[in-house]
């Protein structure tokens, strides 16, 4: 390890700016001639929009212009495309119904976007609005999601009947039969996983201008992955050619895949900017963030695991209902199906696994992507069973996952649910996490907590995930409608200073100083003199953007490789100017020597001389020194570990304490180990809130969100948290070209099954089977004092 260079914490260079208020957001740009727009959204549920009235509105103070959905109808405007086709067990693509950017004829959630007014201000835009009289009829709601899919639902779209997206389906349905149908016992769980809103820090915002002159439009927008953006919105939706557009994704104040999406108000803000001949500001604010952005999670799911009489699995049976919301947004068939049902095997050797999943359409925002996306919904399921399985049959909780688990020598280690794991040590993990919880001791801790009248309980989950997304190809084959590759192009200056552009988007992930490292270590060159560039569409080639922990493995990787051919260039020209053979050449630490002797020359001699080319092999090497690499990855990439829970509860209040919270995680190999630290902390903080705080409700009748607002919706705070001990375990990957496995997501996997294990350990003496999500106060205080409640009963 070169200073700063791989395994190194070297502070984080993007925190320079960040922490003395230079952050660059978009809500805080100021364009000239810039207007500022609002949305108009449903107040209903689901209700038809017979007229939209604008009159009164377009001559109040201020307003510039409105645009409602028959407007962007008429100038050919196209619906929000979905990125992810899925194909149902029956071999029928899954429904798709259209998803215009601003309703028309019907609104299908409270959000939903009507109308959308510019003003010189933002005040005059709202006050507007106001004045626009919409003519709904409202419809009844299908709104809890078993109900939407059973006889007699309302119709949220005409034509998918019994608003089933999809009816998908994974695994040997025959073989898991078979194995249930000689199993010695079968744990059974019916559970559901809670929504949850994501509330990244920085609100959704964006600006867009277009100049007539040159036909130019440039959008500022909060996204993930400003490439795809344009991508979507220009050929899909806005018809702009793709040379014509550009999208800057620039300071991103946390995305937590919330941001990943093409969402309606870029394009009717790209669009409006034309139209009106003005720069055009949208600011999202945060209760209307929670009925606009995508939303998380929301799974009815019923499981069932076999097992023999020596407790080994034999066989899993999973149903799920997945919702998706009002409309199909960008990946959201993608999320319950494909990147859940493959995750069940878990870390065992269950030789028979099937999975069926309903994707299903209610009047609610559309759910999508969220920090761990599907992974964390299949670990909750694995991980809750095997507790319930180990209850049921007498056995240790520990004892039975070492019994199942895929022993390291059985890596690569092919599931029946179509994921190869490439590498992992379950087994090394789960021991680990089981000595630094201090497993052997919790008895003596529960004990002293009985005498201060609390519940004390431990809980234990292991998992795996696949991040890294994705081999193209394979995700072809599972519906992706484009490439999860990823491009970096090394430009070395002629002083040896390097500027990487790179595809991946960094909004907290500290990319400006991992990817840095890896070309510190690479070439030699100090940490300092290199920037990474990301996030602008006219400066980056191209780039899938950042989701699913891929921007390590597969940006670091196409990042590495770019370096590797940089290295390559250069030992042509170092052979010249050395006047020796260009095997002979070796580079390391930045110099360029020929092997076996002192005679080198350093890298930036040979920057300078790419640039300068007086004496130089111009016959057989180009000038200057700038390479580019794309990558497609091989396979996903599988992090896995195992995390321990323990809480403390007041059976008076019902009040949960996480008091203690270890994880050993296998992230392969670590390039910055306070970076990953810090990524860890954060997922598990997003796991402890959907354990034990954030869930988002509807009412079932009104489809009306009850809990729009921190005041109803509970973010953790620094005071829910204990002090977390996490460590790493690397296993490097074999099919990442450093050995790398994704980290942003795990946190979030691990957590949530450990707290509810714990959870109900504690609850034990009062014979509580199962607690869904989140385990708030009145929910525990209910399973112990009301037996009669559905949460408390099988
Ligand atoms: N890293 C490392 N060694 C490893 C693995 C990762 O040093 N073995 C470093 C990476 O170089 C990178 C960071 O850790 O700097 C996270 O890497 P990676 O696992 O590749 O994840 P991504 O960068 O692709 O980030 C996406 C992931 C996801 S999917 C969500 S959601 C999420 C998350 O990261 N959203 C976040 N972490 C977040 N952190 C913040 N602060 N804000 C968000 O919105």
């Amino acid at each position: 390890m070169g200073q700063n260079g791989i395994g190194a914490s070297p502070r984080r260079k993007e925190d320079q700016r960040f922490l003395s208020g230079r952050g660059n957001y978009v809500a805080d740009m100021q364009r000239p001639n810039m207007a500022h727009g609002v949305f108009l959204r449903s107040p209903h549920a689901h209700a038809l929009v017979n007229a939209v009235e604008i009159a009164a509105a377009s001559a109040a103070p201020g307003v510039i212009g409105i645009l409602t959905g028959a407007d962007l109808a008429a100038a050919g405007v196209g619906g929000l495309p979905c990125g992810w086709g899925i194909t149902g067990t029956d071999g029928l693509p899954m429904k798709e119904p259209p998803h215009p950017a601003l309703a028309q004829g019907k609104v299908r959630y409270v959000g939903d976007a009507v109308a959308f007014i510019l003003a010189e201000t933002a005040h005059e835009a709202r006050d507007a609005a106001e004045l626009i009289e919409v003519d709904y009829t409202p419809l009844p709601a299908a709104v809890d999601l078993e109900s939407a899919i059973a006889p007699g639902a309302p119709q949220i779209f005409d034509d998918v009947p019994g608003n089933l997206c999809c009816d998908w389906s994974i695994g040997d349905a025959a073989a898991t039969e078979a194995a249930f149908a000689k199993a010695h016992h079968v744990a059974k769980l019916k559970l559901v996983n809670n929504r949850l809103v994501g509330n990244p820090m920085e609100p959704r915002a964006a600006i867009a201008e277009y100049e007539g002159a040159n036909g130019q439009y440039t959008l500022w927008t909060t996204s993930q992955f400003p490439h795809v953006v344009r991508m979507l919105m220009g050929a899909f939706v806005l018809n702009i050619p793709q040379h014509r557009l550009r999208v800057v994704a620039p300071d991103v104040g946390g995305g937590f895949g919330v941001k990943q999406f093409h969402y309606a108000e870029e394009a009717v803000v790209t669009f409006a900017a034309k139209r009106f001949g003005r720069g055009v500001k949208w600011v999202c604010e945060r209760s209307e963030g929670f009925i606009s952005d995508a939303h998380g999670r929301d799974h009815v799911t019923e499981a069932a695991l076999a097992l023999d009489a020596s407790g080994k699995f034999i066989g899993m049976k999973v149903v799920t209902i997945g919702n998706i919301g009002g409309y199909i947004s960008t990946f959201g068939p993608n999320i319950p199906t494909n990147l859940y049902a493959p995750l069940l095997a878990g870390v065992y050797m269950t030789p028979a696994i099937h999975c069926q999943v309903k994707v299903a359409f209610t009047n609610t925002v559309p759910v999508d992507a969220y920090r761990g996306a599907g992974r964390p919904e299949a670990t909750f399921v694995v991980e809750r069973l095997v507790d319930i399985a180990a209850m049921e049959m007498g056995m240790d909780k520990a004892e039975i996952r070492r019994l199942n688990m895929i022993p390291r020598s059985a890596f690569p280690y092919q599931t029946p649910v179509m994921m190869k794991y490439d590498s992992g040590d379950p087994l090394g993990c789960m021991d680990r996490a089981l000595a630094l919880a201090d497993w052997e001791g919790f008895p003596a801790r529960q004990a002293i907590a009985k005498q201060q009248g609390k519940l004390r309980g431990v809980g234990l989950s292991t998992y795996i995930e696949a991040c890294g997304l994705a081999p193209s190809r394979i995700a072809g084959q599972l519906g992706a409608r484009g490439g999860l590759y990823e491009s970096a192009t090394v430009r070395v200056h002629p002083t040896g200073h390097v500027t990487v552009l790179i595809g991946t988007h960094s909004h907290g992930q500290g990319h400006e100083t991992t990817f840095a490292q890896i070309v510190a270590e690479k070439l030699g060159v100090a940490f300092e003199d290199i920037d990474i560039v990301y996030g602008d569409t006219d400066r980056v080639q191209f780039g899938m953007g950042t989701y699913g922990s891929r921007s390590l493995v597969v940006g670091g990787a196409a990042l590495a490789k770019a370096s590797d051919r940089v290295i390559a260039k250069g030992k042509k020209i170092a052979a010249h100017l050395l006047e020796a053979s260009e095997m002979d050449i070796e580079f390391t630490e930045g110099r360029f020597t020929i092997a076996g002797t002192d005679r080198g020359k350093s890298f930036q001699e040979i920057a300078l001389a790419a640039y300068v080319p007086h004496d130089y092999p111009l016959e057989t090497v180009d000038p200057g020194l700038e390479e580019q690499a794309y990558h497609d990855p091989v396979n996903f990439s599988f992090p896995g570990g195992a995390h321990v829970a323990e809480v403390e509860i007041d059976p008076d209040t019902g009040q949960v304490t996480l008091v203690n919270y270890v994880g050993v995680d296998d992230v392969g190999t670590v390039i910055n180990p306070m970076i990953v630290e810090g990524q860890l902390h954060g997922g598990v903080t997003q796991g402890i809130g959907q354990a034990l705080l954030e869930h988002c409700v509807y009412d079932p009748a009104t489809g009306q969100m009850l809990s729009g607002s921190f005041q109803d919706y509970c973010m953790p705070r620094a005071d829910n948290l204990p002090s977390f001990a996490m460590q790493t375990h690397p296993v490097p990957s074999t099919d990442t070209p450093m050995g790398v496995k994704g980290c942003g997501e795990v946190g979030s996997i691990g957590a949530p099954a450990a707290i509810i294990n714990a959870v109900v350990d504690a609850l034990a003496p009062y014979k509580v089977r199962h607690l869904d999500m989140p385990a708030t106060p009145a929910r525990v205080w209910r399973a112990i004092h009301d037996k009669a409640m559905p949460m408390a009963a099988e």
